[in-house]
């Protein structure tokens, strides 16, 4: 009912409540909260579990771990005393459709949490942080991957909103100085270039985005490498809509450095490698006895662009049929016990838990993400229901989790739990399963230039309508799949006129609108 003293807020609270009137008011004011929360998007499908994860569940719990983040709490042993880092920037991407003003205050929070090196500090106090005044981190404490997440929610953010003057921005950086948002960005890239180890790809330093992996502050992470080639791209291409012609040109000639060092040292004859470490031993490679692929390298090849669609497609094969279970694609095979623990600390966890070959729900939206990108509807959606809290509504027994609750992970076949499911809401899971499913399976998906229409389905959905609130306008999209294909936009008419392409510009929009989307080849 309030935060407060007993004695204080406590007694005022009982006061002001103990009418029932009062209470049953305020208990309507609450479902009213909640409710006019889950307008953004609307879907009706064919699949209503898939539809009460969209239009409920999803939302929900990203807003429940964006707003409670890993706080210790009944679910989360946590040791932080803020905001870490990697997880609340990606925590942002999914709330950026519901409460885009309240999610711009905490991008800026974060984007302050920045050092003027380029890298972050670990955890972000929320209340107390002095940017301009914060000691920077030791040099052995930054984490690789911090201020790459910042170039998925960034341009997330201007693509929701159509601020595309947040780019102009100034803010301080967290020890000293200030920039722009864009130069905040640039200092994020500067970072990485910067610490490269002997391949030329970024270094692994204290961790990247998997805790467990132990490369070392000289060793390489090619997870980084796609990360940083991620952010490489979206920069230029943000620059080049800026009209900052000279910048772009110094991302493009970056971009095409870490190309040709990901060429020579990343790629391990069917799949990419997981990283080096210090001494020049593998992670994630054939000759490796534990660990010989890991899944997050695989899919961010394809969403950073670095591979042509035949080279994808094949690595996707591979990934999936290496790392397919019936409860989603486990994080890595084989699942470590030999591998002393100052190598790989997944080791710590049984066999299928966790870091240590368990379907770590974090890194399945990603997956999501690289199959619709390669237009590949059906196993998007497979992979998707696999690990959908809603498709264990009538399993409970087996996911032992509230069947509307996405975890961390879920025990991988190696674990005589299988399919049991671990720590519930304060995961990136949330974030990364609503964006994926939304933008890339639902395929209505937001960019600077307007909202692009672009589903990938599985091709027995011959129907599907999704309404959408966009930059204060609502869409009423209406999806017809005669055809049965699984990717490709026939014709679009907006309000009865033609549309050309798929990207609806925001100023043809009316305040509410009938979009009909026609599917085919
Ligand atoms: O990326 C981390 C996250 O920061 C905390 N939970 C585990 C993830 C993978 O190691």
């Amino acid at each position: 009912m309030g935060i407060g003293q007993a004695e204080v807020e406590g007694r005022a609270a009982v006061g002001e409540f103990c009418d029932p009137g009062v209470a049953r008011l305020e208990l309507d004011n609450l479902k009213e909260h909640w409710h006019s929360l889950l307008k953004s998007v609307r879907v009706e499908t064919p699949d209503p579990e898939f539809n009460s994860m969209m239009n409920t569940w999803s939302p929900y719990n990203c807003l429940i771990t964006y707003a409670w983040s890993r706080a210790a709490s009944i679910v989360y042993a946590g040791e932080r005393d803020g905001l870490g880092y990697r997880d609340t920037v990606q925590d942002i991407l999914g709330v950026l459709s519901i409460i885009a003003d309240d999610a711009k205050e905490r991008l800026e929070l974060m984007i302050t949490g920045q050092v003027s090196s380029g890298g972050a500090m670990p955890v972000v106090k929320q209340y107390g942080h002095n940017p301009g005044h914060e000691k920077s981190p030791a040099e052995s404490e930054y984490r690789s991957d911090d201020t790459l997440w910042l170039f998925n929610t960034i341009p997330s953010y201007v693509n929701e909103t159509g601020d595309v003057w947040f780019y102009n921005e100034i803010l301080p950086y967290a020890d000293s100085g200030e920039s722009t948002v864009l130069g905040h960005m640039r200092r994020a890239i500067e970072f990485s270039l910067t610490r490269t180890g002997s391949h030329g790809l970024p270094c692994g330093l204290a961790a990247d985005w998997n805790d467990c992996v132990q490369l070392g502050q000289k060793g390489e992470s090619v997870f980084v490498a796609f990360q940083l080639r991620y952010a490489l791209k979206a920069y230029s291409e943000i620059c080049a809509f800026l009209g900052r012609e000279e910048e772009q040109r110094w991302a493009a000639g970056e971009l095409e450095t870490l190309d040709l060092n990901i060429a020579a040292h990343a790629w391990d004859g069917e799949w990419f490698l997981r990283g080096y470490r210090e001494d020049g031993s593998t992670f994630g490679s054939k000759k490796n006895e534990e660990g010989q692929i890991f899944l997050n390298p695989q899919t961010w090849a394809v969403m950073s662009g670095y591979l042509s669609n035949e080279v994808a497609e094949q690595v996707m094969e591979n990934v999936i049929g290496m790392l397919r279970t019936r409860y989603g694609l486990i994080i890595c095979a084989p699942s470590f016990e030999k591998t002393d623990i100052s190598v790989m600390k997944a080791a710590l966890f049984n066999k299928g838990m966790k870091e240590n070959g368990s379907v770590f729900c974090h890194t399945q939206g990603w997956a999501v993400i690289a199959e619709a990108m390669l237009g590949h509807g059906k196993s998007a959606y497979e992979l998707f229901r696999a690990y959908m809290p809603a498709a264990y509504n009538d399993k409970a027994e087996v996911r032992e989790i509230e069947p509307y609750v996405y975890c961390q992970s879920t025990h991988g076949p190696d674990s005589p739990r299988f399919g049991a499911s671990r720590i519930p809401w304060l995961s990136g899971s949330a974030a990364w399963s609503y964006f994926a499913a939304t933008q890339y399976i639902l395929g209505i998906r937001p960019e600077c230039g307007g909202l692009r229409v672009d589903p990938c389905i599985p091709p027995d959905w011959k129907s599907l309508s999704v309404e959408r609130r966009f930059r204060r306008k609502v869409l009423k999209i209406e999806i017809m799949n005669p055809d049965g294909v699984e990717r490709g936009i026939r014709e679009i008419t907006m309000n009865g006129r033609k549309v050309a392409g798929n990207l609806i510009s925001p100023d043809k929009m009316a305040d509410v609108n009938v979009v009909n989307v026609v599917m085919g080849k």
